[in-house]
């Protein structure tokens, strides 16, 4: 068996593993419309890894109005409504392509593997995907006190795991996350656009061009 660098891989999960970034991305603008922040895929670029409160918050301050707290949690409730709405039809068939190969891999290949993803939804997802079971831990909201891009969630999982970071690879799609895996020093492997992810190690267009032969090579 090949000896790799690297004893786990630690994944984020919208827009990495299932296209829930997406369904993120929705609510959020109907949130922005309501209160007459400009809001559009770009925009939402820093939006992606940053916790609820804190999305609501960057989106809140772009209409240069003021809420009060109760406002804002309404808006919060309100965005998660709409976001679970979304994601309630989630099956199997939304895994990415490439995903569940890519998980496979890793573990005949005797890597562990976590989830490090900062939403409150992300154990339901991954019991509609069918793939809670092929994690050796979950690290979600549940276990932090800071959003990406602190390096806590990673580490949490890295912990979980019981590997040291410097053993693990971390996988996200979002510029906070990636940030975030690097701030633990771990291996980052962005999956998006070279040019929005300008901070990984790695990037790759999707978990279909993921081969583990490739990052045999450290470059931290
Ligand atoms: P929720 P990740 C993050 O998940 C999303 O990227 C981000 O867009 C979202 O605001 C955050 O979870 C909180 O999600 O409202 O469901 O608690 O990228 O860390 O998997
Ligand atoms: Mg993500």
């Amino acid at each position: 068996m090949l000896k790799y660098p690297y004893r786990a891989v630690i994944f984020d999960l919208d827009g990495v593993l299932t296209d829930t970034a997406h369904y993120h991305y929705l609510a959020w603008k109907q949130i922005a419309d309501e209160v007459g922040a400009f809001f559009d895929e770009t925009v939402n670029e820093q939006l992606k890894g940053v916790d609820r409160m804190g999305s609501l918050n960057l989106i809140l301050a772009a209409s240069g109005k003021h809420f009060t707290e109760d406002e804002k949690l309404d808006l919060a409730v309100k965005k998660n409504l709409h976001y679970q709405q979304l994601i309630a039809h989630i099956s199997p068939d939304d895994l990415l392509p490439g995903a569940a190969l890519a998980l496979q891999a890793i573990r005949d290949a005797g890597l562990k593997t976590a989830l490090a993803s900062v939403s409150k939804n992300a154990q339901a997802v991954i019991e509609k995907l069918g793939i809670s079971q092929q994690f050796d831990a979950v690290a979600d909201a549940a276990f932090i006190t800071h959003s990406k891009p602190h390096p806590e969630i990673f580490l949490t999982a890295a912990a979980h795991l019981g590997v040291d970071p410097q053993d693990c690879l971390g996988v996200e799609d979002s510029i906070a996350g990636i940030r975030a895996i690097r701030s633990a020093h771990m291996f980052a492997l962005g999956i998006g656009s070279p040019t929005v992810l300008t901070e990984a190690n790695v990037v790759i267009a999707g978990l279909h061009e993921f081969n583990l032969h490739d990052y045999l090579k450290r470059d931290l």
